[in-house]
């Protein structure tokens, strides 16, 4: 076999290799690439900011957040029904997104907020990470998230006071729109 011959074969072998061994598809426990994603800015004292990413899985819209300079310890996180994070307290941002008028509750419940997404808990560095698949989520329709907002609170939520679960000031705001692919 002359030279070309082998370097073409020795290319095309390492194509298939690559092929074979999923080197273009995603990893168990990567994140996926996100349909949608919204960026996280501190409102107005605050340190609170990150990214949190939004693609569709099987049994709902999977929940990728980071989120940093938190106080360690517990920290509600919602969608909210406005994607107007305009107001130095995130007030803007209006009430949690329910479209099915439910009172508010965990998101493992049965009857809750499609906002309420739980808490994030942050480290002894204020760092925390959420991976979820929610079933109430969506990326287009009733249910659908895009054009809202993610808010994380001061404070962790109990899942029983209404409407807000005792969850506190908001402490960072990001509008939640299409991801570049
Ligand atoms: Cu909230």
């Amino acid at each position: 076999m002359n030279r070309h011959t082998c370097l073409m074969l020795f290319l095309l072998l390492s194509i298939t290799a690559a092929v074979l061994l999923g080197c273009d598809s995603p990893g168990r426990g990567r994140p996926p690439k996100a349909d949608a994603v919204s960026v996280l800015i501190p409102t107005k004292g605050n340190t609170a900011a990150g990214v949190v990413t939004f693609s569709r899985a099987k049994g709902g819209v999977r929940v990728v957040a980071e989120v940093t300079g938190l106080s360690t310890g517990a920290h509600a996180i919602h969608i909210h029904e406005f994607g107007d994070c305009r107001s130095s307290d995130g007030s803007s941002a209006g009430e949690h997104f329910n479209p099915d008028n439910q009172p508010h509750g965990a998101p493992d419940a049965q009857e809750r907020h499609v906002g309420d997404l739980g808490n994030l808990q942050a480290d002894k560095n204020g760092a925390a990470s959420l991976d979820i698949i929610d079933p109430l989520l969506a990326l287009e329709g009733e249910h659908s998230i895009i054009g809202r907002s993610v808010v994380v609170h001061a404070q962790e939520d109990d899942f029983t006071t209404q409407p807000h679960g005792a969850a506190g000031g908001r402490l960072a705001c990001g509008t939640i729109g299409l991801a570049r692919q």
